[in-house]
């Protein structure tokens, strides 16, 4: 899995990657399709869910994701059957020493939502994001505690 050439869609690169005309490349040759997290190990980074109260299909996310549209998960099925956590995310849980900053838009862009604590409902939470954080996530930075 982690030899997969597309993992490099889901974690952030190294940062000189990020001026290298290898990571356009990388990119297009990811095309479409979703690719599941992780593995991530059990004490890292956050863990998200489906619906609010931490309940329905969860993901524990260890590593930054850009696009959370590539990321294999339960909402917006294509024709193929295929979901991703694109615009999915109701509740979020941090683990201890973790935090994480969740985007609206994909690539770390739009409104910005700094979590340090269990969010049990993200709709409680007003933002420019459609209202609320409900369903509107497209992109998590974590980032272990200092
Ligand atoms: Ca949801
Ligand atoms: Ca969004």
């Amino acid at each position: 899995m982690l030899n997969h050439p597309c993992i490099i869609c889901l974690v952030r690169p190294p940062r000189r990657l990020l001026f290298a005309a290898g990571l356009a490349a990388a990119i297009a040759a990811c095309g479409g399709g979703t690719q599941p997290l992780g593995p991530t190990p059990l004490d890292q980074g956050v863990v998200v869910f489906m619906n609010s109260g931490y309940r329905g299909t969860s993901q524990q996310v260890g590593a930054d994701v850009a696009d959370l549209r590539k990321a294999e998960g339960p909402c917006s099925a294509d024709e193929n059957g295929t979901g991703s956590w694109d615009d999915c995310i109701s509740s979020i849980r941090v683990l201890p020493g973790w935090s994480a900053r969740l985007y609206g838009d994909k690539n770390f862009r739009g409104a910005v939502l700094e979590v340090t604590e269990d969010i049990a409902d993200l709709s409680s939470l007003r933002g420019d994001c459609s209202g609320s954080y409900n369903d509107c996530i497209s992109s998590i930075r974590v980032s272990k505690n200092q």
